[in-house]
């Protein structure tokens, strides 16, 4: 018998979790107690959380990222480069997105041709776990990706996604804010390379404060949006 441990697999290949976190105490530790043993490793990126965010990820075995400048996409582009996984899973820290589906995802992820799948969140089974202003403001962004990329999507605004680590080498992902979750599925989908899927999942409310502010972020996605699809290649960082 070796004494080395071997890393934990789900049908050989190593999963990453990745978690971008801001103040979520509570929820992080409620996602962290759910993870499935077949994960080999779940980074937690915090943003200087003022709570006990990143003590509690530590002591429920995370490997916890610093990253000073704020933001949701900074705290993925930050996380992402050091994942060592084969396959990466994100999702967020607030308990929204099921935790249990991972092994579903991972699933119907290992007998699919495309290399990048999303979990939608519609149609919402919850009525509770979205307000009517952000399921708006999400429908709407949703049908602007969908025009302007000429590709349906149901759920533009989900932060739970299924990839093959590799497709990052491939992508140009800039936004450093709510964005980034509009852009690595733009990005998934212009390329044939990677593909697009879309898988739904149940989503709940979330634990602890939002960090969306909708009328801001969702001015802000829609813009990115449109400067993404006009300008290839020329787009800033901190949208
Ligand atoms: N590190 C870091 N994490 C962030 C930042 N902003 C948001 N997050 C995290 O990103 C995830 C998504 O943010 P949420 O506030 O849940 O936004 P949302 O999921 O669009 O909105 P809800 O549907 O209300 O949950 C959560 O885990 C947040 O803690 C940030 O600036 N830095
Ligand atoms: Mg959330």
């Amino acid at each position: 018998m070796s004494l080395v441990s071997s890393p934990a697999v789900y049908r050989d290949r190593r999963v990453t979790v990745v978690i971008p976190c801001l103040n979520e105490e509570e929820g992080i530790v409620q996602v962290l107690s759910r993870m499935p043993a077949f994960v080999d490793e779940v980074i937690v990126v915090d943003n200087n959380s003022t709570d006990r965010t990143a003590e509690m990820a530590r002591r429920h075995g995370a490997h916890v990222i610093h990253e000073k400048i704020r933001g949701y996409g900074r705290a993925y582009k930050t996380g992402l480069i050091q994942a060592q996984g084969d396959i990466i899973v994100t999702l967020d820290g607030d308990h929204s997105y099921p935790v249990d589906a991972i092994s579903y995802l991972l699933e119907v992820f290992l007998h699919s041709r495309e290399r990048f799948l999303s979990a939608s969140r519609f149609p919402l089974k919850n009525r509770q776990a979205m307000s009517l202003k952000h399921w708006i403001g999400n429908k709407l962004l949703s049908v602007a990706l969908s025009v302007l990329y000429f590709r349906w999507v149901r759920d533009s605004q989900s932060g739970m996604w299924v990839f093959e680590r590799q497709c990052l080498g491939e992508m140009d992902l800039r936004s450093d804010g709510m964005a980034f979750s509009e852009e690595i599925k733009i990005e998934a989908i212009r390329r044939p390379a990677i593909g697009f899927k879309e898988i739904y999942v149940d989503y709940s409310n979330r634990t602890g404060e939002i960090k969306l502010q909708p009328w801001r972020d969702g001015y802000r996605n829609l813009i990115f949006l449109i400067r993404k699809r006009f300008t290839r290649g020329r787009m800033p960082s901190a949208c």
